[in-house]
């Protein structure tokens, strides 16, 4: 079924080309010696007819976000429109820890509501994002691309679509953990019920003492050792593709050939997806903002805060849908990508099946363009992850937050972080401040992607690498906001 443009997708269809980066000269991004104004604010979203208020991060325009052209300077003034103090990460970026957009090390204070501070530091290029990193305002979809273009990237004459995804509720930060805290992933809207995969093992030990809850679809539920993997903390009440859910997608017309370069950023602060092209091929070229050696392929998984780099090429007279279905679940969101004239048919918000779990298939066959530079290990630490669905507690080495046990290390060491993870539960591990290597997969030595966010899957082992080269005090910690609230984060210090 083919639907017209409506008035709204028209209004729409604009913010879709600013936000696929094709804005004229001089709007999206600041010329040189100037800086660029980014606000953070609220905003209304439409989310399944009902209206929603969310934070941003915009442009004076409106745009989310920043785009900077080649060898443009990250040069920032950021201005706290909240009624709240807020601080703003800039995810995967090596700025001086001082402007890395974190409060609670002491390395930088709170943005408080009305002041603006400024930003200024040389970007790393690639595919990168912001957010909050202020409780839990991120769930409030406090966040935006950060898009660094390379004179590479001009080069290749592809067209650039940015999808930046997201899980969504209605219900505020509190509800939600008071809601994992008593180990209920989130029942009330029942959109992923209604045919929800079926969890083996549902009947086990988080069932107990929870009515109404009979048995069929649980996504989040505790599988109670029976090998099972933990896939989903809280049930969303929808999952967004640049702010817009499947039944009413943003569509984006191809031009170029039909050459497109997605730049897809997982904004979702509890949720994986599998990327999904519609049945065709893209090839991966860059994951977290780093390149690496092509791979072609159908689909592709995606941790929370993570991003890949996807080319695809759209037939003329065709569309290819870009789909993100959430891990465990049938339920997904996307774009469309359509050639002009195609006419574009609806596509179900429910696939045909369950995706499953995200491991190390992709990972394993990750090899990163420019590698760290071979050298000695000068210390290896173990960083050992644990912590249960009930009660909601994670950890990292045995300590959260208030009692943690700082990994230390020097200024020039190459230093090897030993991921083990001994919970039934991914996590997806971020090393604030510096880009690190993926070394190693379940004991299995590799030369792989260099990487911010690495996810250390269910009772797996994940060995990363990187140079102590940016002192200072950063945090690393679980990419799973409600994890990462409820202990499992930890600094990194280096060593006087
Ligand atoms: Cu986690």
């Amino acid at each position: 079924m083919a639907f017209t443009l409506s008035r709204r997708h028209l209004l729409h269809g604009t913010a879709a080309v600013a936000a696929s980066g094709f804005l004229p000269r001089g709007i999206g991004s600041a010329v040189a010696q100037t800086a660029a104004q980014l606000s953070v604010v609220t905003r209304t979203l439409d989310v399944k007819g009902k209206s929603a208020t969310v934070f941003g991060v915009v442009q004076g325009n409106g745009l989310s976000g920043l785009f900077l052209d080649p060898g443009q300077r990250f040069t920032v003034d950021l201005a706290n429109r909240l009624t709240e103090d807020t601080i703003v990460h800039w995810h995967g970026q090596t700025p001086p820890v001082t402007e890395d957009g974190v409060s609670i090390t002491g390395e930088e204070k709170l943005i408080a509501a009305g002041e603006t501070r400024r930003y200024d530091y040389a970007p790393r290029p690639g595919t990168y994002w912001m957010h909050s990193h202020q409780g839990l305002q991120e769930l409030q979809l406090l966040a935006a691309p950060l898009i660094v273009r390379t004179a590479d990237d001009r080069k290749q004459d592809a067209q650039e679509v940015t999808v930046m995804l997201h899980d969504f509720t209605f219900k505020s930060p509190e509800e939600v953990m008071k809601q994992v805290a008593a180990g209920m992933p989130g029942m009330a809207s029942g959109m992923q019920m209604s045919g929800g995969m079926q969890m083996p093992g549902v009947s086990g030990g988080g069932m107990k003492g929870m009515p109404g809850m009979s048995g069929a679809a649980m996504p989040g539920m505790q599988m109670g050792g029976d090998g099972k993997p933990d896939l989903n903390d809280f049930d969303f009440d929808a999952y967004l593709a640049n702010d817009r859910t499947l039944d009413d997608p943003m569509v984006v017309r191809t031009e170029r050939n039909g050459r497109v370069r997605l730049r897809i950023i997982n904004g979702g602060s509890s949720t994986i997806f599998w990327i999904e092209l519609g049945g065709a091929d893209g090839t991966l070229v860059g994951v977290d903002g780093e390149q690496v050696r092509p791979v072609r392929g159908r689909r592709f998984p995606i941790a929370e805060a993570q991003r890949l780099d996807i080319m695809v090429d759209v037939p003329a007279g065709k569309v290819v849908p870009v789909l993100a279905q959430r891990e465990g679940d049938r339920v997904r969101t996307g774009i469309i990508l359509a050639a002009p004239g195609a006419a574009i048919a609806k596509i179900p918000e429910m696939a045909a099946k369950a995706s499953e779990p995200m491991g190390i298939s992709l990972e394993e066959r990750l090899t990163a363009i420019a590698p760290l530079a071979e050298r000695r290990v000068d210390r290896e630490i173990p960083v050992v992850l644990t912590g249960s669905m009930s009660p909601y507690k994670w950890f990292i080495n045995g300590r959260g937050w208030e009692d943690r046990d700082p990994l230390r290390v020097a200024k020039g060491q190459r230093v090897v972080f030993n991921f083990v993870n001994q919970t039934p539960m991914g996590h997806p591990m971020h090393l604030h401040g510096h880009a690190f290597q993926v070394i190693s997969l379940n004991g299995k030595a590799l030369r792989g992607a260099l990487r911010d966010t690495v996810q250390v899957p269910p009772k797996s082992s994940v060995k990363i690498a990187f140079d102590a080269d940016n002192p200072g005090r950063w945090v690393m910690h679980c990419h799973n906001l409600l994890h990462m609230e409820t202990g499992m984060i930890t600094e990194v210090v280096y060593e006087t």
